[in-house]
């Protein structure tokens, strides 16, 4: 029997066209396979089959306009088991979601304990209510009213500690705290714990190393490190560099280096470590004992523009062998070390990759949390349960000027920032030297100290010596001044940090990979220029320090030990041992046995296959009487890749919640909104078609309100042929305002990390995006995107020139491996698409071809250029040239300035080094050579975009665009403000041939009446 296909709910669309027809009679189809796809003026959505079966009749023709209940065709369903009702299927999941809930109440909480909980409850706040008038709990000095009380909830609690263990207490204390609560108790007691390790002593996990042949390997990485800083600025002092970074940071490093960090190879994918950018020559340093370096290389440091120089800091675009992040720009590593995460989580859902229990490990320093883009992410690490995460942040108590907290304490600040977001906090503060001396601390008093010391103090007690810190710190109470009696300064002077302590570090390390359902932080106490005497040790110019005289330096090969003379210690030698020596062959061992080298970037990744040709040939026909605009066109174009078998699963689209702006909302039902623990609500519009629908393997990285996270998942996903192997194609869609102009120095990272992808600069165009506004109209991304080298640019205009971009960028990108991104505006005016005139492929990916000619009236001509939404006003300007006004015009759509520009510089360049041959041309000037007229070329951009390729051609040029700020208004009062309408290009054209002399200066003089120009209203850009 023939069972119906209606169009499902479409929410408020009527009266939709059907654009596709994507089955025929006979068809046999599965359930949710697509039927027709609709498209209103704002978005177009595919309609599914809600049943397997064959299509008996089709009802509907492409044109036809349906609405909600249309039939669309007849089905002969196959023989399935009975197909549950929509509404049964969503009552039944409410009842499971309910019934979820109550498990889990259950699950937790016995109904005998409940009952004594409620009990409890209405006790308790008759209680507080009296008591709160009342008593007094604690003394103005903060002394205990009743010792005794206290005494025997402390016995309470070592009992439960003693006989159930830390788990049980906790919860208990727990139970207390929000008793308290629901009590009237408004203070978060929980937020920060004391200035002590988070891991006892009696609990560290040891490290299996071996702590002698570590702390050498460890000293000699310290010294090539600072030596190689020290010898480039000997060459020569501009070079500049760092030592005292890496310095506090070695023992960090080291220990993951050692014994936790698995690189990749045919075998395992391998951990992905965020090195801090500034302490790349620690990096380098260690890569010279491994033999992946040479002395040469170490030489060269910050020297590379000749062979075998290796770059200040960690760029993949220098390097491409060896660094995979770059994170210099301070705050960057952090963020997109979250959203590689993230990432990393997404792909093992979505079955693309295997869960290896790979971790992603970061590096930063404690000034670098002053970033916003540092912890303004740290939110999603928990809510997102990255368990794979790992932050080491690097407490040095020290930025470039100073100290990070001076009156504060940094570890403790940002222990309560990452444990009130949800991470498992890990506090390294004080070294092992330290535990006999806690363990003594019955009164709690050395606790007390180190509690109310600030981040300048302890600088200044390392910056200092022995006898200051007993005098300074001990000194305060005497039962402390007791306490280190029987010690020496020396003695004194030893006390460790734990950040320079591998046992604690090791503890650290080995909790944080264990860490199940949450990311963790490391915050690690250290001593910036830790090591370097007098001339560097925790004093606030230690971050500048890359010069040190020979007494320093002799201090520095005595402090760590390296056998090296006087001599060589003056000529700044490095220093290697044997291959065959202890240092060696431990250190390579420890590496072949993690996996292999790292840092190391490489790819094994498969070209994604091209996309069937049929694809895009629908978009190079004309669309007829139907309007459009060129964002509707690229999400078609997107819906028909993702029925693309290659290229589907690879695509992933990226949106700062604006899929809905940019009619995006088809893709929610099609292929799923990403969410790690999948929908556990019914959507409030479950029954539309374009319902809110999310999914463990969901497709879609809906970001929320940040173009900053957006743009490092463009990143993750950009890059995952070499950090996963897998080839993936992010398009990030945003409003063109908030993207280069927002996050610029991501796109820039992007370019340095060499990802590829497409970024969509959506609703751009200074007047094209009417009504919003200032902030809003965008009259410069363009520019700006021509500031990232490898970042290739088109403003078009048509949904051909469109098909044609998309198609050649996943050529260059996929299939020629190119290191390249896109930048690709389109806008939301509707209008109609012409169809591709022929043989104009290769003109629009250069950047411009003939579109068409205006010939069959007088002699004097002009050439016409214009790109995005502006090029149709260049057309419509040209139609009254020809009919109002004999003028014959070329009229040329320019795809990209951008890419023109860089033929020009490139043919110009070659000319001159080559004075004696024959001068090369350029393609603009191949273009308009044998064209006759002026040049009058407009853009929805800034003068500047345009005039990029003025030196490229010698004819005259005029430019015109939308310099200043935007406004509200409707598109043609914009386009009028800002002269780039039909109206001022037909006014500025005349003019312009009169300039020429190529007709008499009346005909614009007329036009500027007959079009009510005011010749004294001042330059939009002062407006
Ligand atoms: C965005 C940005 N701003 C400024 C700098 C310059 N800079 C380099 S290192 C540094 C201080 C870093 O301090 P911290 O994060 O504490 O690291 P440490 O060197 O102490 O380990 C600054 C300001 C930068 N690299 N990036
Ligand atoms: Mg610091």
């Amino acid at each position: 029997m023939s069972i119906e296909i209606p169009v499902p709910d479409i929410g408020d669309f009527e009266s939709v066209e059907i654009i596709e027809v994507l089955v025929k009679v006979g068809s046999n189809i599965k359930k949710d396979d697509t039927i027709v796809t609709l498209e209103s003026d704002k978005s177009s959505v595919e309609v599914p089959s809600p049943f397997s079966g064959k299509i008996s009749e089709l009802k509907v023709k492409i044109g036809d306009k349906v609405s909600k209940g249309s039939v669309l065709a007849l089905i002969e369903k196959n023989e399935t088991p009975k197909e549950i009702p929509k509404e049964t299927t969503q009552t039944v999941k409410k009842v499971e979601l309910e019934e979820k809930s109550l498990e889990k109440k259950e699950d937790n909480i016995l109904p005998i304990t409940e009952k004594i909980i409620k009990q409890a409850e209405t006790a308790a706040v008759g209680k507080t209510v009296e008591q709160k008038s009342e008593k007094i709990y604690v003394k103005a000095n903060g002394a205990d009213i009743d010792p005794t009380e206290t005494q025997e909830w402390l016995d309470s609690l070592d009992a439960v500690l003693k006989k159930d263990g830390t788990n049980r207490a906790q919860y208990i204390l727990k139970k207390l705290i929000n008793e308290g609560n629901k009590g009237g108790s408004a203070q978060s007691l929980t937020r920060i714990t004391p200035y002590i390790n988070t891991i006892h002593a009696t609990s560290e996990m040891k490290s299996p190393g071996d702590q002698n042949i570590e702390r050498r390997i460890r000293s000699l990485i310290r010294w090539n490190a600072a030596a190689m800083v020290v010898k480039a600025n000997k060459k020569n002092p501009e070079l500049g560099g760092h030592i005292g970074s890496f310095a506090s940071a070695a023992t960090l490093y080291d220990v993951g280096m050692n014994h936790f960090w698995r690189a990749k190879n045919n075998k395992f994918g391998g951990d992905l470590v965020y090195f801090q950018g500034h302490s790349a020559p620690g990096m380098y340093a260690r890569a010279f004992l491994e033999g992946r370096l040479s002395a040469k290389q170490l030489g060269n440091f910050r020297q590379e523009v000749g062979v075998d120089g290796l770059s200040s800091y960690p760029h993949p675009w220098l390097m491409p062998k060896f660094w995979q992040f770059p994170t210099v720009s301070m705050g960057l590593g952090p963020v997109l070390s979250i959203y590689q995460a993230r990432f990393t989580k997404y792909l093992i859902n979505r079955g693309l990759i295997k869960d290896e229990n790979r971790k992603i490990w970061t590096f930063l320093g404690d000034g670098e949390t002053d970033e916003p883009e540092s912890l303004g992410a740290i939110s999603l690490a928990s809510r997102e349960k990255l368990d794979n995460l790992i932050f080491v942040i690097n407490c040095n108590l020290q930025r470039l000027d100073g100290p990070v907290r001076g009156n504060g304490k940094i570890i403790q600040e940002l222990e309560g920032i990452f444990r009130g977001a949800g991470w498992n906090v890990i506090k390294v503060i004080w070294g092992s030297y330290w535990d006999q001396l806690l363990a003594k601390d019955n009164s709690g008093l050395l606790i007390k100290r180190m509690n109310e010391c600030v981040d300048g103090e302890y600088q200044a007690f390392k910056a200092n010596n022995g006898a200051y810190v007993r005098e300074k710190f001990f000194g305060k109470y005497p039962e402390l001044t007791d306490l280190v009696s029987s010690m020496t300064d020396r003695d004194i002077w030893k006390l460790n940090r734990g950040g320079h302590d591998p046992h604690k570090v090791y503890a650290a390390y080995d909790e944080a990979i264990k860490t199940k359902g949450k990311p963790t932080v490391i915050l690690a106490k250290t001593i910036k220029g830790y090591g370097m005497g007098k001339s560097g040790e925790s004093i606030n110019i230690t971050h500048q320090q890359k010069k040190l005289g020979e007494e320093d330096l002799l201090y520095y090969r005595d402090r760590f030990d390296i056998p090296l003379t006087d001599k060589q210690v003056k000529n700044i030698e490095f220093y290697k041992p044997e291959e065959k020596s202890e240092e060696i062959r431990y250190l390579k061992e420890r590496r072949m046995k993690l996996g292999g080298n790292l840092p190391e970037r490489t790819s094994f990744a498969q070209p994604i296959r091209k996309p069937a040709k049929d694809i895009f040939e629908s978009m190079l026909k004309s669309s007829g009487e139907r309007e459009m605009s060129t964002t509707m066109a690229l999400v078609r174009m997107l819906t028909s890749l993702l029925r693309d078998k290659s290229i589907a699963p690879r695509l992933v689209p990226i949106i700062p919640d604006e899929a809905r702006t940019f009619g995006m909302e088809g893709f929610f039902r099609k292929v799923g909104i990403y969410a790690h623990e999948g929908q556990k609500y019914v959507p409030e519009d479950s029954e539309q078609l374009s319902s809110y629908r999310e999914d463990k393997k969901g497709q879609v990285l809906e970001e929320g309100i940040t173009e900053t996270g957006a743009m490092s998942s463009f990143i993750a996903a950009g890059t995952s042929y070499t950090n996963h192997d897998l080839e993936m194609i992010p398009v990030y869609t945003f409003y063109s305002m908030f993207g280069f102009q927002r996050v610029m120095d991501l796109i820039w990272s992007a370019g340095d990390s060499q990802a590829r992808g497409f970024l969509i600069g959506a609703t751009s165009g200074r007047t094209t995006l009417a009504g919003e506004g200032l902030q809003h109209q965008d009259g410069h991304s363009q520019l700006l995107a021509s500031t990232i080298p490898n970042c290739i640019s088109y403003d078009p205009t048509f949904s051909y020139e469109l098909a044609i971009i998309f198609q050649d960028g996943l050529r260059r990108m996929h299939d020629e491996q190119e290191s390249i991104f896109y930048y690709l505006t389109t806008m939301n005016e509707n209008y109609q698409h012409p169809e591709m005139p022929k043989n104009s492929e290769k003109g629009i990916l250069k950047g411009m071809y003939l579109f068409k000619e205006f010939n069959n009236k007088g002699k004097t001509k002009v050439q016409l250029l214009g790109s995005g939404t502006i090029l149709r006003e260049m057309i419509s300007a040209a139609e009254i040239l020809s009919k109002e006004y004999n003028i014959d015009s070329d009229v040329w759509s320019v795809t990209s300035f951008n890419e023109l520009r860089k033929d020009g510089m490139e043919v110009e360049r070659k000319n001159l080094l080559n004075p004696a041959s024959d001068t090369e041309k350029s393609y603009v000037e191949k273009c308009l050579e044998k064209r006759e007229g002026p040049i009058i070329a407009a853009s929805d951009y800034m003068r500047s975009f345009v005039d990029q390729i003025r030196p490229y051609t010698s004819k005259p040029f005029y430019s015109f665009g939308t310099d200043g700020y935007g406004r509200s208004d409707s598109r043609k009062n914009l386009r009028n403000f800002f002269e780039v309408d039909k109206e001022h290009i037909v006014v500025y054209t005349l003019s312009a041939l009169s300039k020429e002399q190529l007709i008499p200066s009346k005909y614009a003089e007329q036009a500027i009446k007959k079009y009510n120009i005011d010749k004294n209203k001042p330059m939009p850009t002062v407006l």
